[in-house]
């Protein structure tokens, strides 16, 4: 029996990925790394440190940096990322989710964010949703990010729920595999062929309802 349930951030509560795209993009510029859709598709849930490394790989330049020189771009993309999403607003939820968040909170619910984002604080605050969450995963307590299932399990803790009695969301492939391997209920939120491992798929956030849910859940 479902009771709670363990929410991914970026693309599933708000759509952050555009400002973490435009914060790397001054960042690939000032490298020599060209800037393309798919470097910025192939860092959606990657950690800081991670993302910062994926771009470095792809200058043109031979770049030999030392540790401190990579921290010291990484706070420069998480300055300008941080200027971005300090004008975000309740409006900025996506689609649909405010409603779903308010009316799981009213039927009793447990609610945690399992984002690797150090920021989700921050974000959770501008969005005026903060109140809603039993709590939030710390990414910087985890050994693994995802696909590993860690953060997740963390979100179970968090809530005090056994991993069976929650519904991880979330939009990226690496997200799902991660709630499946927690042994938790996956929620894909997008493209069914590419999110195929999910046992709940929605194709955008406005179809993520306690009823679409319960219906659904009678069919796996
Ligand atoms: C998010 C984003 C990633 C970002 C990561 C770390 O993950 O998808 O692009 O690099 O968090 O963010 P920060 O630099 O704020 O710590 P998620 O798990 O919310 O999709
Ligand atoms: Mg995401």
């Amino acid at each position: 029996n479902i009771k709670g349930f363990a929410f991914d951030l970026d693309g599933v509560i708000a759509d952050t990925a555009k400002f973490h795209a435009l914060a790397w993009q001054k960042i690939a510029e000032e490298v020599g790394t060209t800037w393309t859709t798919s470097l910025a598709e192939s860092l959606k849930g990657v950690s800081r440190m991670a993302s910062l490394q994926i771009i470095l790989d792809a200058s043109t330049r031979l770049l030999a940096l030392s540790t401190a020189a990579k921290k010291e771009l990484a706070d420069k993309k998480n300055q300008h990322y941080q200027q971005l999403i300090v004008t975000l607003t309740p409006k900025d939820i996506l689609p649909g989710m405010l409603k779903f968040i308010d009316s799981a909170y009213d039927n009793g619910y447990k609610m945690a964010i399992a984002s690797a984002s150090k920021n989700a604080p921050l974000i959770l605050s501008q969005l005026q949703l903060t109140d809603y969450f039993d709590g939030i995963v710390d990414p910087t307590a985890l050994k693994n990010g995802k696909p590993n299932p860690e953060i997740f399990l963390r979100s179970a803790d968090i809530m005090s729920l056994d991993n069976t009695q929650v519904i991880g969301l979330e939009d990226a492939t690496a997200g799902i595999t991660a709630i499946n391997a927690a042994g938790q209920t996956s929620l894909g939120i997008g493209n069914a062929t590419v999110l195929s491992a999910a046992n709940l798929i929605y194709p955008s956030t406005e179809s993520v309802t306690l009823a679409n849910i319960a219906h659904d859940m009678k069919n796996i």
